[in-house]
């Protein structure tokens, strides 16, 4: 058996995350290690349907991400989440509910220059129309982790390099 841990990514949107996250999850998988992801489709979906992107709709965003994490933790099941999470303050509750032991940050530092160039899903373009308020990074706040144990670059880096960077961190602390 392995460590139950919370892998948390945290980044604009563009930025990357989901996609690491993705790529983390399948090398664990050929690892033999069994996870479940976290992220804004499976979530804000459903268990979360009702919140928003006010300040205090993504407080309880977090916290109730936060709390099914820890249910998962219970469980046994690695789990990886990727949520903008953009306040130092709530990150702090969330590593305060999952125990930061059993917390691994990776900081997904896409520039808001190059995630806005990117604009996949064209979010971007409509926040700076004005279509889309509190929009993270245009017109809500991302407060970058100082704290966190992985920083990737995206930038600089090519993905299976980041990903093996993320993967040769956690995998020692899987260890029981
Ligand atoms: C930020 C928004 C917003 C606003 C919709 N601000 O790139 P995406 O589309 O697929 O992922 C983003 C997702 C962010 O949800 P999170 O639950 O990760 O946010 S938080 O941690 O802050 O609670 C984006 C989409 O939702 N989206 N409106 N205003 N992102």
């Amino acid at each position: 058996g392995h460590r139950p841990l919370v892998i948390w990514f945290s980044g604009l949107s563009g930025s990357g995350k989901s996609t690491l996250a993705n790529l983390v999850e399948k090398d664990l998988h050929k690892k033999g290690i069994h996870t479940y992801s976290l992220d804004g489709d499976n979530i804000r979906g459903g268990l979360n349907s009702n919140l928003g992107f006010s300040e205090a709709d993504r407080t309880e965003n977090l916290r109730r991400i936060a709390e099914v994490s820890k249910l998962f933790i219970d469980s046994g099941t690695l789990i990886i989440a990727a949520f903008i999470s953009p306040l130092k303050t709530d990150r702090e509750l969330i590593k305060k509910i999952i125990g930061k032991e059993n917390f691994i940050g990776i900081f997904v530092n896409t520039s808001i220059e190059e995630c806005e160039r990117r604009d996949v899903k064209g979010l971007y373009k409509k926040a700076r129309a004005g279509e889309i308020k509190d929009f993270t990074g245009i017109n809500a706040p991302y407060e970058k982790p100082f704290d966190f144990d992985v920083v990737i670059n995206t930038e600089e880096t090519g993905l299976e390099e980041s990903v093996n960077k993320i993967v040769n961190y956690i995998q020692p602390k899987l260890r029981l």
